[in-house]
């Protein structure tokens, strides 16, 4: 068929359904939609594909707690998990759910062929089994902890299918010899090796102590172990048994965390050696997300979620975030601090800034057509060389996988576009026919740079992109460009500038971290349901309370809700990581509060101590930066910059506790 488009398949992890997704999760999927976005703009077609991992014994528990059948279970979750992908614009092209019949179909297939070249028999099993993990964990005594997870083991003895892993060895160091890239990065690749040359045990693949799993046929009550079902899912969503048809086999990218790094590099490869089907081509191991140092997880209540962020800054700067500050491969710590930091000074300041403060200099001088550019000045060529050798430079990161080394060289670009407007102050010309000249040609050069920053941070960042790409008036859909033919000097002349969008508004950190965590501590606690007659105005999408419309009155009634009381402030302190927080306990009356309020900046701890102060004492408890804070200190907003002022009581020696009515 002429000119028909390379295929290019890549899949993220199918996620387990037991909980919701947090940031790691979202950490793969936004890495992987990122990929797809720009290998779509290399000229591939390309299939994504995502899913839930639906079936075991953790399920199994979960459904138990929630008091629903399995199958209900796991499709709620599946919506869910689905929903937020398609809320958060990360949705892949598949999406496979390991109940879906056309999976199953596909296991047992698998299943059969791996039996029918004789690489599967029956045997008995004891072992120590993980039920969180599903993982036999072969070195273990019992009473042991399951070394990945911590969690007791439990000693489990089953009539089992086995899965001749032991005869693998050999065909799996041959070919991850011949296929050099196969793991990746590097310094997993020898981990594996030397796991693999350590001798591999046969595997149990089937398991009758479980009863949520995909049957195996003719051998009930055998079910499929999780990772045999699991894994097959990336070959179920291109076709399963017709996957020649679709052509989308094998996968050229697998997306893991490094959690899970054997299952695909080493059992994943051997099934389909032995089910005689191509082995995909290559496995991405990144790092994890760590907080404080650890893996997040929501027993230890240190999860990250992705809705508040996206929320209140944006999914483009989640994603930008994601895959700036941490270097693919590696792990890396979370914090909103350094999140919000980036958001203002990357995005609001840097590529923010120079699409509005370009856009408003052709608009003043030009009346928002782009002008032709007059001759070049030696300034104007290095601006020149140094866009040229981003452009090369980001690809090349980016083909690598060097995310946050490619969103660098966009935005040392970007920074140099600002230094070359600040050195060359269109702003200071006149408008003589020579400075007119001058203008056009220090605009035209900003906004083609622009332009090129532009389509090459796309993928990472779709959606602000886009809105640059009509600011500049240019045909067609940024998402459409080819970067093989990204040139400087494409940008044309004359047509006019689109709509002016906001980008990235500047926000005040301390507020920002305050909002996302509000919200992320009504999405892990959510308070229940308001009553059915509550106005409709009483809550937002996220639960929390609304104001009222500006001229719409309150009863006295619900001035009433409020409770607040004089206090005396005992200590206050300095929150190390949260330069506008003070940690205070407060006496109001009848007990010693600890509050948190964000007036760092502004009030000296130590001057503090012993004002009385107007204190909200009925409010909800919540961690600030993982703080706990129990009521809030009242303050007037004052300035375009909302300085705090505490309200106080200079004139009367009042009563600590007593009531403000
Ligand atoms: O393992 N940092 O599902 P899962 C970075 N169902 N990435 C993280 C992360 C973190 N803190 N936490 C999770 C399973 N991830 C199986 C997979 S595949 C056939 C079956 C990401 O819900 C990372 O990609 O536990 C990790 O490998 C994956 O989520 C684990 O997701």
């Amino acid at each position: 068929m002429p000119n028909e488009k390379p295929k290019f398949y890549l899949t993220t992890p199918i996620y387990y359904t037991n909980g919701l997704p947090h940031i790691g999760h979202t950490y793969t999927t936004v890495v992987a939609d990122a990929i797809r976005r720009y290998k779509r703009m290399r000229g591939y077609e390309v299939v994504m594909t995502t899913g839930t991992d639906e079936h075991g014994v953790n399920v199994e528990r979960a459904a138990q707690k929630a008091g629903l059948p399995e199958s209900e279970f796991v499709a709620k979750m599946a919506i869910a998990w689905k929903a937020l992908w398609d809320e958060l614009g990360i949705s892949a092209d598949e999406f496979v759910r390991t109940t879906d019949l056309s999976h199953v179909r596909t296991v047992q297939w698998l299943f059969k062929r791996c039996k029918e070249n004789g690489y599967v028999y029956k045997g008995h099993y004891t072992g120590q089994y993980c039920i969180y993990d599903n993982a036999f964990v072969s070195e273990a005594k019992p009473g042991d902890n399951c070394p990945d997870c911590g969690r007791p083991l439990e000693t489990i003895t089953e009539e089992n299918y086995f899965f001749k892993l032991s005869a693998f060895q050999k065909p799996l160091l041959d070919f991850y010899k011949k296929n050099p890239s196969f793991i990746q990065p590097e310094t997993r690749k020898n981990e594996i090796i030397s796991f693999v040359e350590g001798g591999l045990k046969d595997l149990s693949i089937t398991r009758t102590a479980i009863r949520w799993g995909i049957p195996v046929p003719g051998e009930e009550p055998h079910v499929f172990y999780v990772w045999f079902d699991a894994l097959t899912a990336y070959l179920s969503a291109v076709g399963g048994p017709d996957y020649e048809k679709r052509g989308f086999w094998p996968c050229d990218l697998h997306l893991v965390g490094k959690d899970i790094i054997r299952f695909h590099t080493v059992y994943w490869p051997a099934f389909l050696m032995a089910a005689m089907l191509p082995v995909p081509k290559q496995v991405w191991v990144h790092g994890w997300f760590l907080m404080d140092a650890a893996k997040m997880s929501k027993s230890k209540g240190n999860v990250i979620l992705p809705r508040p962020i996206a929320n209140m800054l944006g999914m483009d700067a989640l994603r930008y975030f994601v895959m700036r500050e941490i270097v693919f491969g590696q792990d890396g710590n979370f914090s909103y601090d350094a999140l919000v930091t980036r958001y203002n000074s990357d995005l609001a300041n840097g590529l923010g800034n120079l699409a509005s403060r370009t856009a408003a200099m052709i608009e003043k001088n030009f009346g928002g057509k782009i002008p032709k550019p007059g001759p070049r000045l030696p300034q104007d060529d290095a601006l020149v060389k140094v866009t040229s050798e981003t452009i090369e430079e980001a690809l090349e990161k980016f083909e690598n996988f060097e995310f946050a080394r490619s969103l660098e060289a966009i935005w040392a670009a970007i920074a140099a576009a600002d230094k070359y407007l600040t050195s060359e102050q269109p702003w200071a010309l006149d408008d003589s026919e020579a400075d007119t000249q001058r203008k056009a040609t220090i605009l035209w050069t900003t906004a083609e740079l622009l332009r090129i920053v532009t389509v090459l941070a796309h993928p990472v960042l779709p959606d602000s992109t886009a809105k640059v790409w009509t600011l500049l008036g240019q045909p067609g859909r940024v998402a459409a460009f080819e970067l093989d033919g990204l040139r400087w000097g494409q940008l044309a002349i004359g047509v006019q500038l689109g709509k002016a969008q906001a980008l990235f508004p500047r926000v005040e950190k301390s507020e920002a971290i305050e909002r996302i965590e509000a919200m992320a501590n009504e999405e892990l606690n959510p308070a229940p349901a308001a009553p059915a007659a509550a106005p409709a105005h009483a809550t937002t999408a996220s639960g929390a309370a609304a104001a009222p419309a500006p001229n719409e009155k309150i009863g006295i009634e619900d001035f009433a809700k409020v409770e607040m009381r004089v206090g005396q402030i005992k200590t206050a302190e300095r929150i190390v990581g949260a330069d506008k927080l003070l940690k205070l306990t407060v006496d109001i009356g009848t007990e010693i509060r600890q509050i948190c309020a964000g007036i760092a900046q502004y009030y000296e701890p130590e001057k503090l101590i012993g004002r009385k102060v107007a204190v909200v004492v009925n409010l909800a408890p919540r961690k600030l930066r993982g703080v706990e804070s129990n009521g809030m200190i009242v303050a007037a907003s004052v300035g375009p910059e909302g300085r705090p002022v505490l309200a106080g009581f200079p004139d009367e020696d009042v009563e600590i506790g007593a009531r403000l009515k």
